[in-house]
């Protein structure tokens, strides 16, 4: 443990920090509020996630029993949204040590049960943080670190927003994910899963939304014979079926695996096609090639925000490039808005050779902003 961890374990220890998520659909809340929870366990602080929809973390933490309503694991509590709010209305803090927590998270504006509110406002918790969604739009740059004051209370919160730049809160980077990933035996890992030596390798995780049919049809006339890992779901049947009976994919079916094993699929292929924000993440600190399939909303915010990632990952294309970034970026908008065309997917993988340069100095212009949590922790005013 660092001087810093140690530093931040002293202040805010024994009361730590409470997380609060609300699952809304899918894994991205409780997989960035997991990831957020173990990073501060890292650093020393005692955590506790509040989470509403305790068998949805159960897809990403093996070990978590899906039924719990409290439960350790691997040193972080989990309390369920429903039983927590019952107790602290009660005014019953034991789950938390008795004891009223320094931190209090609340994630993607989820809204706090009111007992928690009334209790922020006598002191004992030192920040208040509205841990908010990620995009690389510029207006996060004003909407970041803005305090907000409560209607009726007296009480402020943080706004804090992830992000690509210097005025954001930057992404959660464990410590050693560098060495982790220099570590990491690719073609061993490739070997274990059923890939076949020889040819590339491509990771799914998608919506069923997405153009699926255009990229199997793009894949099919590109003609490169690939290994296809899917992550389970109904998106990924739909690719499967696209491409049966094409016997040049080696289109192989993963399982749900636990968070901690995430970074590995990525870290193992030469390109994947990801989603949300949390997958979108880790597949660029992995440094690893990317089609992202944003999160899909009706007013088409969606589109938006990948043109605003786009925008900034632009800078890292490298100047000798062969291929201009436009060719990428024509392929990522396309893939988004539904009008992929074949020759786009065939162009895709004939420049992955030039994404992975980008990918590795976006990567690391990413990794010398440093960690989010980090960033938290010393915003905690000392007593
Ligand atoms: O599941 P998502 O589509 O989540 C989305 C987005 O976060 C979106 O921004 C949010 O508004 C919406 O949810 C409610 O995609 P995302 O963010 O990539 O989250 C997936 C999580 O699941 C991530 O933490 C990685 C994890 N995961 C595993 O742990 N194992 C697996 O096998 C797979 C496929 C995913």
């Amino acid at each position: 443990m660092s001087q810093r961890a140690e530093s931040a374990d002293t202040v805010l220890a024994p009361a730590g920090a409470v997380i609060f998520c609300r699952v809304i659909d899918n894994f991205g809340d409780a997989g960035v509020t997991w990831r957020l929870s173990k990073r501060l366990r890292d650093l020393g602080l005692p955590v506790t996630l509040v989470i509403d929809a305790v068998d949805v973390l159960a897809r990403l933490v093996h070990d978590l029993d899906p039924a719990a309503t409290d439960a350790l694991v691997r040193g972080i509590r989990i309390a369920d949204w429903d039983a927590f709010e019952a107790e602290v209305s009660a005014g019953d803090l034991s789950r938390i040590g008795g004891v009223w927590p320094s931190l209090v998270f609340e994630t993607f504006g989820c809204r706090l049960p009111d007992a928690v509110e009334a209790g922020l406002c006598d002191g004992r918790t030192r920040l208040w943080v509205n841990l908010d969604y990620l995009s690389a739009e510029e207006w996060v740059e004003g909407s970041h670190m803005v305090w907000g004051l409560h209607p009726t209370l007296p009480v402020k919160k943080l706004w804090f927003f992830p992000g690509f730049t210097d005025r954001t809160g930057g992404l959660l980077i464990e410590d050693g994910l560098d060495e982790a990933r220099r570590a990491f035996d690719a073609a061993a890992w490739r070997r274990a899963h059923g890939a076949r030596d020889g040819l590339r390798t491509l990771f799914f995780f998608v919506y069923p939304v997405n153009a699926i049919d255009r990229l199997a049809a793009g894949l099919r006339a590109a003609g490169e014979p690939l290994n296809l890992m899917l992550a389970p779901g109904e998106a990924s049947d739909m690719l499967e079926r696209a491409l049966k009976g094409d016997a040049r994919f080696n289109v192989v079916r993963l399982p749900f695996v636990p968070q901690e094993e995430f970074d590995d699929i990525l870290r193992a292929v030469d390109g994947a096609v990801i989603r949300g924000e949390d997958s979108f993440v880790r597949a660029q600190l992995a440094g690893t090639p990317l089609l992202w399939a944003t999160y899909p909303t009706e007013d088409k915010a969606h589109e938006i925000k990948l043109d605003a990632w786009l925008a900034r990952f632009r800078e890292a294309w490298p100047a000798d490039a062969a291929v201009p970034f436009e060719t990428y970026e024509a392929a990522s908008r396309h893939w988004v808005d539904g009008t992929l065309e074949p020759a786009e997917v065939k162009a895709w993988l004939d420049q992955l050779p030039v994404q992975k340069r980008a990918a590795e100095v976006w990567r690391e212009s990413l990794l010398r902003r440093g960690d989010l949590a980090r960033r938290i922790l010393e915003l905690v005013p000392r007593a």
